[in-house]
């Protein structure tokens, strides 16, 4: 059934709309058995990468040119480096710096989110090392004290990363204190349940499976007007002086 073109999506210059209704999925170089649904990349604006891999039973994503971080969100796969094995299932997630010969292979069907950036070394510090975690073992901080919306970083604290990762979770009809305008960019993938995000000057309704990029200074806000929670993973650089 065609959808007499309409959508959700929309490309503007500082934020954009991706629904599951307009993805369209393509192997990158390198893949076996598996697709990418590119969100954004450099393409439309953004400093960093962030698609959705998609793989077959046996299928594995290609070598990374840069730093990646992988964030699995269905299915289970396993990350080989020269030194270890896991495997990873949902809500576990691995950070891999630049240059780590890896491979990451999928037992069975798995959908993985993936964000790639070039690394923005800090003279004070040496990058990061190959950090794998689980999410659900993260303690969560309460944003600006309010216990209906849980912040958990998936990354250590630590300058050399010149990016963040978090999960913020959302109970029915919490939202954001304060409509934010910052330097730091994001990308976000609607985990669960949905609600309203403004973005700019407009409001959407958004919902799980949704992915938004916000670019610097784009006014948002969020509030899960919904009767289920929210939940979204939130990219950010991070880290680093504007200049
Ligand atoms: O980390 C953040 O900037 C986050 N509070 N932004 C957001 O949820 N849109
Ligand atoms: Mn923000």
């Amino acid at each position: 059934m065609h959808n007499l073109g309409h959508t959700r999506s929309t490309n503007q210059r500082d934020h954009l709309l991706h629904t599951p209704d307009t993805f369209v999925r393509a192997p990158l170089p390198g893949m076996q058995n598996a697709n990418a649904i590119i969100h954004i990349s450099p393409a439309a604006g953004a400093a960093f990468t962030q698609y959705t891999a998609e793989l077959a039973p046996g299928g594995s994503l290609s070598p990374a040119s840069t730093q990646r971080f992988i964030y699995l969100l269905e299915g289970a796969a396993d990350l080989t480096t020269e030194t270890l094995t896991k495997t990873l299932t949902p809500a576990t997630y691995a950070y891999i710096p630049t240059g780590t010969n890896h491979t990451i292979k999928a037992q069975q069907a798995t959908r993985i989110a993936v964000i790639e950036k070039t690394y923005d070394p800090l003279s004070s510090t040496t990058p990061p090392e190959v950090f794998i975690g689980d999410e659900t073992t993260i303690t969560p901080n309460p944003l600006n004290g309010d216990a209906d919306l849980q912040v958990r970083p998936l990354l250590p604290d630590n300058p050399a990363f010149d990016f963040a990762v978090n999960t913020m979770a959302y109970n029915p009809g919490a939202a954001l204190s304060m409509v934010e305008v910052h330097i730091m960019e994001h990308g976000l993938l609607m985990l669960e349940g949905g609600g309203i995000y403004r973005l700019g000057d407009h409001w959407y309704p958004v919902t799980a499976g949704d992915f938004i990029w916000m670019a610097p200074f784009c006014p948002q806000w969020f509030g899960a007007i919904g009767k289920q929670p929210a939940k979204y993973l939130i990219y950010k650089d991070w880290n680093r002086h504007p200049l």
